[in-house]
């Protein structure tokens, strides 16, 4: 990534309100209903394939999971010109680069087949859900009032997502909450009241932004269908990907010097802090 980031603004005043209020914004339709095909076509290939020879469909990946309701394969770059055309959209980026507040790299990529479940997860705490963050809120800065952090996610759903299609569920403005407040009182907190507690509901090709200091889960998938979904995690360019989605080096020499450095991170340090403001 260049050292000036996208020219903002990239997101619109209201949905950057949002973002700074919810700790996620939705943007409806931001991939092409092909981009989405080809993504899902992949993923599902990658997963017979899975299926059939036990292989994984390239060097320099792994599988999160691989059960009959959730198959998740890790480090996308490289695997497949869907993939990388996803997590190198220039929207894509330049929303990132908004809410990171400066310039980013991939830190993370996966994409997921969840299907729904034969035994129902109501039985367990927190009425199934998984509720997570992925990093400890302290990592953020303000400038000019508003808040940035070093860690967000772009997920797309594949598949359009009614009410019981189980999409990305949020504790809504938990992004701001510090670490040391125990997650457990939250979560059981937002479980009192459940009009915090909010589920992605929208078409497919639809993205969700979020800051990973989010809590956030998957949803419940209440009726028969498949949920599919791809995101990429960004970072500021200084930080290192986590492990296991290290740049595949013999791939990334043949991009471009932006694509090269978004992917690996190489212009580390003189990092700029960008913010536009409400
Ligand atoms: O499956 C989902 O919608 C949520 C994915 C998730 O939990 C994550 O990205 O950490």
């Amino acid at each position: 990534m260049s050292k000036n980031p996208t020219s903002f603004p990239v997101l619109s005043r209201s949905q950057r309100l949002h973002l700074e209020v919810y700790g996620y914004v939705i943007i409806r339709n931001l991939i092409s209903e092909n981009e989405v095909e080809a993504i899902k076509s992949t993923l599902y290939e990658m997963e017979a394939n899975f299926e059939r020879t036990g292989e994984l469909p390239g060097p320099n990946c792994f599988n999160t999971s691989t059960t009959n309701d959730f198959y998740r394969i890790d480090n996308l770059p490289h695997l497949a010109p869907a993939f990388f055309d996803y997590v190198t959209h220039p929207s894509i980026v330049g929303m990132a680069e908004e809410i990171v507040g400066g310039p980013v790299r991939l830190q993370q990529s996966d994409a997921h087949i969840r299907r729904p479940i034969s035994k129902p997860r109501e039985d367990e705490p927190f009425n199934g859900y998984r509720f997570h963050r992925g990093i400890n809120p302290a990592y953020h800065h303000y400038e000019k009032g508003l808040y940035h952090f070093s860690f967000i996610k772009a997920l797309t759903n594949l598949t359009d997502l009614g009410p019981e299609d189980g999409g990305t569920t949020v504790i809504a403005g938990t992004h701001k909450i510090p670490q040391d407040v125990p997650q457990e009182d939250i979560v059981k907190a937002a479980l009192d009241d459940p009009t915090m507690i909010h589920q992605v509901e929208a078409p497919a090709g639809s993205t969700l932004l979020f800051y990973e200091s989010l809590i956030h889960a998957a949803g419940i998938i209440r009726s028969n269908k498949d949920r599919l979904l791809i995101l990429g995690g960004y970072m500021p360019t200084m930080f290192q990907a986590w492990s296991g989605y290290d740049p595949d080096m013999n791939f990334v020499k043949g991009l471009s010097q932006k694509n090269r450095e978004l992917l690996t991170g190489a212009n580390k340090f003189d990092w700029p802090r960008v913010s536009r403001g409400l």
